[in-house]
């Protein structure tokens, strides 16, 4: 029989060295040479005690050193983003808010109590849609922009949805309402005090109408704002495009691992990614959990009805999504229909 020594003596040193790439002390299913690279706590399993292990944060795109980011109850889905990087030295370099700018980030609240950082969304096609809860073709827009959501999420969409009214001018809006009402699981942004709005639509001269839509590509460039209806086909333009690279290395068997810990990403953010041979073994064994993993993506709802609009008849302005737009005061060919809508209490100018 041999003896440990001697078995170590006739193992070829590859064989040695691959066993030490692939340890994984403190059992997070991310190697501790992996750990080493990208700095998290080889003995920690969840290093920034967040709830969320390393491996649980690093492979769903967040930064496992960092407790204010986590994965989000929301569910959305993340790609690698310079702003999330653990080494914390990597930023984005922004213009402004115009078109053409690579977008300043800003930050507002979900529904579920959470930061959003549209830095966090790097990488992806961003539609920020601006409307309030009393506004009809709002809410006729809502389900639409699910629609799109579910189908394109995958190949790198995110809506942002901006909500600056309850169901009367003026009232707090209802994130909970909102999203329970439409079906919407996309993040819903309470922003009454137009922090964000308002430096979006300040070059509108104070008029503006809701729904309006803004789109950005993946590195964050404003393609257009302030449009309606919603530029879908920029969207599909740019989701056609290479996401800019981040470096945020894998282990080759990422697809396993998150399997077993039931994270969902973009299905195609593998091969934008560098993949390196630091994989652990999987036991098959569950490991240890702290915060539950990637969340599912969001309440399913109806798809709206019931809503009487407060201080309207309840019908709709028309499909604003992809029909008659909702005009911005400033807009001399839409104005008419400004005054129309205005006119039935349906439809939305607001002023600054
Ligand atoms: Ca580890
Ligand atoms: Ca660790
Ligand atoms: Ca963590
Ligand atoms: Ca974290």
């Amino acid at each position: 029989m041999l003896r440990p020594s001697r078995i170590a003596a006739i193992l070829p040193l590859s064989f040695l060295l691959a066993c030490a790439g692939t340890a994984d002390e403190d059992g997070d299913l991310l190697s501790d040479n992996l750990e080493l690279l990208i700095g998290t706590n080889t003995e920690i399993a969840d290093s920034d005690g967040d709830g969320f292990t390393d491996a649980e944060e690093w492979l769903g795109y967040f930064n496992p050193m960092d407790s204010e980011d986590h994965p989000h109850e929301g569910g959305y889905y993340r790609m690698p983003s310079p702003l999330n990087h653990p080494s914390g030295d990597q930023e984005i370099e922004s213009d402004g808010l115009s078109e053409g700018d690579i977008s300043d980030n800003w930050q507002l609240t979900d529904r579920f109590g959470e930061l959003v950082d549209l830095h966090d969304y790097y990488g992806q096609v961003i539609l920020i849609d601006m409307g309030a809860e009393w506004c009809g073709p709002c809410r006729a827009a809502g389900p639409e922009a699910e629609a799109e959501y579910q189908d394109l999420r995958e190949e790198g969409f995110m809506v942002l949805n901006l909500l600056l009214d309850g169901l009367t001018y003026g009232a707090p809006p209802d994130p909970d309402r909102w999203a329970d009402d439409l079906g919407l699981s996309f993040p819903i942004l309470p922003d009454q005090a137009m922090d964000v709005a308002g430096d979006y639509i300040e070059s509108t001269d104070g008029n503006f109408g809701i729904p309006n839509f803004s789109v950005l590509g993946r590195d964050m460039t404003i393609a257009q704002i302030y449009e309606n209806p919603a530029p879908m086909n920029t969207v599909e333009d740019l989701l056609g495009e290479d996401g800019p690279y981040v470096e945020w290395p894998l282990p080759e068997n990422a697809a396993d691992l998150r399997e077993e810990l039931g994270i969902e990403v973009h299905h195609h953010d593998l091969h934008l990614q560098e993949n390196i041979d630091l994989g652990v073994e999987l036991a098959g064994a569950g490991v240890a959990s702290g915060g539950g993993g990637a969340a599912s993506g969001g309440g399913e709802g109806t798809g709206g009805g019931g809503f009487t609009v407060a201080n309207g008849d309840g019908s709709y302005a028309g499909p604003p999504w992809g029909g008659v737009a909702c005009n911005q005061a400033s807009s001399p060919s839409s104005s008419l229909l400004a005054l129309l809508f205005g006119l039935l209490g349906v439809a939305g100018i607001r002023r600054r």
